[in-house]
């Protein structure tokens, strides 16, 4: 072997896996593959299949698109096009319910319209399309689809090139020369998620890993970016980062280092896979000495490919005392499994969230109107969360908000207005489960739902947040929480498109035993008052 380091520092051990690190791997593998963490062969040639059929649509996407722009049948061929691909597909650790996110990469004379226009026409054409979904205006642009019973997110980017042939890679930093900053933003996915791959001694001993810690991080609640937690990517640069630190190690023993090492961490030295890098653009590059924005990032982990990231700036004062506490069951969790005294099944073991405070707030955003406005409203509310988070730890008395990752949604419709407004206002409560019996549930996307008559229709979505309260503390007997809630609803009602006729959002004191039924999961038994007597 060479001398090749992975990552900015030597590593801690070079050790070959022992006979027992070998049998403990071989039961992870098990326990992933018992809890359905792989898809079948076929499963997986049929993506191969819809990706070499996507690749010749974009094929003959720029062909026709260079052919309407004068160009000889010669050099339309050969301007190429090219289909990349990113998150977990490309990472290696998808399972039967993901979708494949691709990117296609296109020459210059090729544009964002022509994409939105000429390859949702040839998209369409197909027989085993079954939706599509084109959100032109989002922050990156992007087609949803399902094809040949596969979901797929396609994105665009354009380089400042005339031909994108098959051979093409996209390492190099001076491709990003000259590209708008959508496209940049498209082309970030792949390059980071490439160089991770390049960054890691051996990939599968990484995907094995990574697949453990995405499993045990859904399941204790710690896995969203959206809601102040790492997401994806953020998840895979830190497994990445100790299969850097113990190149030779299984995949067992990267899940029980990676547990030691975070939660020993000296936060917030930053989790890095390689130095940062500068390059040829006028972009901002992750960089806490001269930005004080990078200098509040509590738990950061930068993206490796050039303009490097940070892509945990979510993380709030409360998430990172979760995601800690996390860690250090990890560590508890491991010692017992190497004790013979517990599995890796405990390690994957349901979070208890609906079981653990005595308070929750209960924050509830409505629309009375389309479906297709709530979705709108309910992710504007879904993405200020994180902000009322912020502002209840600066609350007196609050020791802890810990947000849900996870939104419930109903749809009611009746003739009754006063009911869809009492429904509202209850929603969220086992009071207000109890009222909605009195309307009907509605399916938000059926056909039926949008021509009957004059009924209200009204769509809800609920978050939760636990509160960890210590009233003692100040010696204010009363938590006041009015401060944070009214300048949580003021950002939410700034939405440029907001509408008070149609959009509402309310915060609830919902105490432990008067939590709605449905956040239990089957078999979840609601928490009982014992009792006990009072002291
Ligand atoms: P699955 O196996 O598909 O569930 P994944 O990691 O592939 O896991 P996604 O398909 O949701 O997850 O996301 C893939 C990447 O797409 C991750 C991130 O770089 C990007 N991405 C996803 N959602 C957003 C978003 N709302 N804004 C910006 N980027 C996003
Ligand atoms: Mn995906
Ligand atoms: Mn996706």
């Amino acid at each position: 072997m060479n001398h090749h380091n992975y990552g900015v520092t030597p590593p801690i051990s070079t050790a070959n896996p022992t006979a027992k690190e070998n049998s403990l791997n071989d039961s992870l593998i098990r326990e992933l593959k018992a809890r359905g963490s792989f898809e079948s062969e076929a499963a997986t040639r049929k993506r191969v299949e819809v990706l070499n059929e996507l690749q010749k649509m974009a094929e003959r996407f720029v062909y026709e698109v260079s052919l309407q722009k004068n160009m000889s049948d010669g050099m339309a061929r050969d301007a190429g096009g090219k289909i990349f691909t990113f998150g977990s597909y490309r990472l290696g650790v998808y399972g039967p319910g993901s979708d494949i996110d691709a990117l296609v990469v296109v020459p210059k004379h090729v544009t964002r319209n022509d994409f939105f226009e000429v390859f949702e026409k040839i998209l369409r054409e197909r027989k085993d399309l079954e939706e599509i979904a084109a959100v032109p205006d989002a922050y990156v642009p992007i087609i949803k689809m399902i094809l040949n019973g596969i979901s797929i997110d396609l994105i665009f980017a354009r380089l400042d090139v005339p031909k994108v042939p098959k051979d093409l890679k996209l390492d190099d930093k001076n491709l990003l020369r000259n590209i708008d900053e959508k496209d940049l933003r498209s082309l970030n996915g792949t390059r980071v998620t490439d160089e991770i791959l390049t960054l890691v001694p051996k990939p599968t001993v990484f995907k094995h890993a990574l697949r453990c810690i995405k499993m045990w991080a859904q399941q204790r609640a710690i896995y969203a970016n959206v809601f102040g937690f790492p997401g994806g990517v953020a998840w895979a640069m830190l497994v990445a980062r100790i299969c850097q630190l113990y190149p030779n190690a299984v995949s067992a023993v990267i899940v029980e280092k990676f547990f030691h090492i975070y939660a020993q961490w000296s936060w917030p030295q930053p989790v890095l896979l390689k130095q940062i890098e500068d390059g040829p653009l006028q972009v901002r590059v992750w960089n806490p000495r001269l930005y004080p924005h990078d200098r509040q990032h509590r738990m950061p982990v930068i993206t490796p490919a050039y303009p490097s990231m940070c892509a945990t700036h979510n993380i709030t004062s409360s998430t990172q005392k979760i995601i800690m506490k996390e860690f250090r069951r990890g560590i508890d969790i491991m010692n017992q499994i190497n004790g013979n005294n517990k599995t890796w099944a405990n390690l994957l073991a349901r979070h208890t969230f609906f079981h653990n405070y005595k308070f929750y707030l209960c924050i509830v955003a409505a629309t009375k109107g389309p479906y297709e406005e709530h979705i709108k409203w309910s992710g504007m509310v879904e993405s200020r969360l994180r902000i009322l988070v912020q502002k209840l730890e600066l609350t007196e008395g609050i020791e802890l908000a810990h947000p849900y990752v996870k939104t419930f949604e109903h749809s009611f419709s009746s003739n009754d207005s006063e009911k869809i407004q009492e429904v509202i206002n209850t929603y969220g409560t086992l009071q207000g489960e109890k009222l909605t019996k009195d309307v009907t549930q509605i399916d938000p996307q059926s056909k039926e739902s949008e021509d009957s008559s004059d009924n209200i229709k009204v769509h809800l979505t609920k978050l939760f947040i636990g509160l960890e309260i210590d009233l003692n503390k100040g010696g204010e007997k009363k938590l006041d929480i009015q401060y944070p809630c009214s300048e949580f609803f003021n950002i939410c009602k700034s939405w440029q498109s907001y509408d008070e006729k149609l959009h509402s959002v309310q915060i609830k004191h919902v105490k432990l035993y008067d939590l709605p039924n449905d956040v239990y999961v089957e078999g979840e038994r609601r928490p009982v008052k014992t009792s006990k007597r009072r002291k």
